[in-house]
């Protein structure tokens, strides 16, 4: 088992740790040599499914980085995948629905998972990582609601949500119905993580920000909050991130969260006044800027952990995940940065 005294999971219950603990959203993937060396042919859900594979690409950004976690490389529609909903991931696109879901006989296509049996590869993965990993934590994740129902209603990445918020508004009780059953889907997928091995969990909602608060309060939150629910007894600590959330972070807190994911919209120091300094913050640095000169990166790195002011609460990340152009080396240095700083100012 992991050591509950090692930065990342200090930092998740917001106590001061020995240095600020850093990880990268899709810090496995396109911007690795050895990532596209182990992919192999087919969808990234057929990777993912092949436990061997899926560990090692796990694996390799934790052996490069020197990150303070992992996190396991599957996807959020992975469980939909599972069920038979008719989803899989279209190279240079993303989720894609043979049949988008648009009516209430669509929920007949959303059967309950068994993760023994539909996502018995996930557990396998998990289990060997945990043992990989020794002393690294692995985060476990999973989509939420919304988000998940955004793929399924809109059939395919959309940039307005149209489709999903009339649908969310014009009929509000299949909209729940949804939700109630992507929740389960959820807390299938992460119960079964945790109960191998993962030492946190990560709540995805990257696209809830295109909601307003009133909507998001009243159509989202509920499901989120029953997710967080039903890991509390686990123990573990539970992260909830989206991109564009500024008017919804002090909502998303209430979730039943130890950690908030913000975007680099947000400073750090404006989240924690909206959320009342009550909940651990993960991120920010703007993703775009490790495309910039290493000086740039520096000091925008150094910017984040001044904003963050010597909070023991916080994770260093980016604000989204990592774009496939960026040179590894950047990362790699960014991480010795957040070290060495981290340190300087724990011991300061
Ligand atoms: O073939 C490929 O390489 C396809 C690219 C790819 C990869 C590497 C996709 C398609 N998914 C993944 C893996 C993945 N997905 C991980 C890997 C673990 C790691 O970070 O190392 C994770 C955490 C996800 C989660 C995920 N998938 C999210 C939440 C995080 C986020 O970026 O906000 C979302 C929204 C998805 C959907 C998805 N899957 C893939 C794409 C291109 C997208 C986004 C499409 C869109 O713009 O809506």
């Amino acid at each position: 088992m992991v050591d509950p005294s090692c930065p990342l999971l200090r930092a998740a219950r917001s106590e001061p740790g020995p240095t600020v603990p850093v990880w990268f959203m899709r810090q496995a993937g396109r911007s690795l040599p050895e990532y596209r060396e182990v992919r192999g042919e087919g969808t990234i859900l057929k990777a993912i499914s092949e436990p061997d594979r899926a560990t090692e690409i796990t694996m390799q950004p934790v052996r490069r980085y020197g990150v303070d976690a992992a996190i396991l490389f599957s996807d959020i529609v992975t469980p939909v995948w599972a069920s038979g909903f008719g989803i899989d991931i279209t190279p240079g696109i993303g989720p894609v629905c043979e049949v988008p879901f648009a009516n209430a006989s669509d929920l007949n296509r959303l059967r309950p998972i068994d993760p023994a049996t539909d996502l018995w590869f996930q557990t396998e993965t998990v289990t060997n990582l945990v043992h990989e990993l020794g002393e690294v934590p692995l985060i476990g994740f999973a989509g939420a609601p919304f988000t998940l129902a955004s793929y399924l209603i809109e059939g395919r990445p959309s940039k307005n949500y149209a489709k999903v918020k009339s649908l969310m508004a014009g009929d509000p009780d299949l909209w729940h119905k949804l939700c109630d059953r992507l929740a389960d889907m959820a807390i299938a997928t992460l119960t079964a993580q945790v109960e191998a091995g993962a030492s946190a969990v990560q709540l995805f909602d990257s696209w809830a920000g295109a909601l307003r608060p009133e909507h998001y309060k009243e159509f989202v939150l509920p499901h989120s909050t029953k997710v967080m629910a039903a890991l509390e007894s686990y123990g573990v600590p539970r992260i909830h991130f989206g991109v564009a959330t500024s008017e919804l972070l002090p909502l998303m807190a209430t979730a039943g969260v130890e950690v908030l994911g913000v975007d680099w919209r947000t400073p750090l120091s404006s989240a924690r006044e909206r959320t009342g300094g009550k909940v651990a913050l993960q991120g920010n640095l703007d993703p775009a800027i490790l495309l910039a000169p290493w000086e740039v990166v520096e000091k925008e790195v150094r910017r984040v952990l001044a904003d963050n002011a010597s909070h023991p609460g916080h994770i260093f990340n980016l604000g989204h995940g990592v774009f496939p152009e960026v040179n590894p080396e950047t990362l790699e240095r960014v991480v010795e940065l957040v070290h060495s700083e981290g340190r300087a100012t724990a011991s300061a």
